[in-house]
């Protein structure tokens, strides 16, 4: 079997998706899900201009060896867009394999090691009365585990948080929609939410937040200290990760269990979080992480240290990703939770899917290879549309993380 050709297919139905598509001259294909938000056409140009024409031709069985021959052989190793764009293509070479065995995905990985996969949703509000009541609605829904984000009382829009929908898509179309952030009264602030929350929630569902990058060490010690009572499931990215030490002090001073690694590309970004026991989750997901081949190595390494999968599932990375992380989460032994934060009825049009999803639990399905295809004349109906990001800025207008 020889690879013939390879296409990359860019469509917005609602936020936009890159999907790269490998055929082969037998006639079988797979697919893959190569998605930056908000920096989308990087990776287009990455694999239409680079990778593409080095896989013309070869044998797309050997995923080990090409995997290693675009990781190794670009000589620029790392970052979200190359290793975007590996996954994009381990993940269709994975689905091509799985379907040549004539088998799904996570029987090709060992088979499944539960029968169905525990997801959480999100819940936010601005007021904590409407955090209360969006984490009521899904646990009537039946999500056994949920993220709670809250609005801070004098900001206008946070993380998760947005006063005037109709004018952040406006702005997105143009530049990144700027917001305003204080850590003080972040601080303040949150403990009130999650208190309330298992005032109202008791103790059957598990609560979960993210700080999204925006804390110092000791401040995300402290948040985590505080949030001790109300025995969260986690708290994730607390701090930005590029000082993985920073995590020891953390670590020093709570409980809370620790979540990290959605934007991380390799396993050296989680090497020393892992060896040094200072998460308890890592997050990475088979789209900016090297696709099977990537994020099955980091969580063989992770199971070693009682380190638990959390695979990042926002609405921003295709139903493509989300099947092959139902494999993967399906098989892997040291499994924690998936996220889940759905997609829009165009995006589950676009993407025809064996993977469901019921109550809290999601399960890939029984069709081989990772069960997810594209509808190429769907996609044509959503061209890409620009879109990026918020920014993030400190009341004094100092640039701070998003
Ligand atoms: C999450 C994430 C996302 C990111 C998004 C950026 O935990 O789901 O933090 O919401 O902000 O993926 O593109
Ligand atoms: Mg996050």
């Amino acid at each position: 079997m020889k690879i013939k050709e390879i296409r990359v297919i860019v469509a917005s139905p609602g936020r936009n998706f890159v999907t790269v598509k490998i055929i082969t001259d037998e006639g079988l294909y797979g697919i893959g899900d190569a998605t930056v938000n908000g920096r989308e056409k990087a990776v287009v140009a990455y694999l239409e201009d680079h990778v593409a024409p080095c896989l013309i031709g070869r044998d797309p069985m050997q995923i080990e060896d090409i995997w290693q021959y675009l990781y190794r052989g670009a000589y620029w190793r790392r970052g979200p867009i190359t290793m975007a764009a590996i996954s994009g293509v381990d993940m269709a070479l994975w689905d091509i394999k799985a379907k040549a065995a004539n088998m799904p995905l996570y029987q090709l990985l060992g088979g499944a090691s539960r029968g169905r996969i525990m997801c959480y949703a999100h819940a936010q509000g601005r007021t904590i009365a409407e955090v209360v009541e969006a984490v009521q609605e899904k646990r009537e829904q039946g999500f056994a585990a949920i993220r709670a984000q809250a609005g801070v009382p004098g900001f206008e829009s946070i993380y998760g948080i947005r006063k005037d929908k109709k004018k952040l898509t406006t702005l997105a179309k143009a530049l990144p929609v700027e917001e305003v952030w204080s850590t003080s009264e972040y601080l303040r602030h949150i403990p009130k939410v999650f208190e309330k929350l298992r005032d109202v929630v008791g103790w059957n569902t598990h609560l979960l937040h993210d700080a999204h990058h925006r804390l110092t060490p000791i401040e995300a010690a402290r948040l985590g200290k505080e949030l001790e009572p109300f025995r969260l499931f986690w708290l994730e990215d607390a701090v930005p990760a590029e000082l993985p030490e920073g995590y020891r002090l953390v670590r020093q001073h709570t409980t809370t269990p620790i979540a990290l690694g959605e934007i991380f590309n390799t396993i050296w970004d989680a090497r020393q979080l892992i060896e040094e026991q200072l998460i308890d989750y890592i997050r990475t997901t088979s789209v900016h992480a090297g696709g099977v081949t990537g994020l099955r190595r980091i969580f063989d390494f992770a199971s070693i240290y009682h380190v638990r999968t959390a695979c990042h599932g926002p609405t921003d990375v295709s139903p493509v990703t989300m099947g092959t992380n139902l494999h993967i989460d399906l098989w892997v032994p040291n499994f924690g939770i998936q996220e889940y934060s759905g997609y829009r009825e165009a995006t589950h049009e676009m993407f025809p899917h064996a993977w469901s999803w019921k109550g809290g639990y999601l399960h890939p399905g029984e069709a081989i290879g990772h069960g997810v295809d594209i509808d190429e004349a769907v996609a044509e109906k959503y061209p890409y549309k620009r879109a990026y990001l918020p920014v993030n800025r400190l009341e004094d207008g100092t640039l701070w993380h998003w």
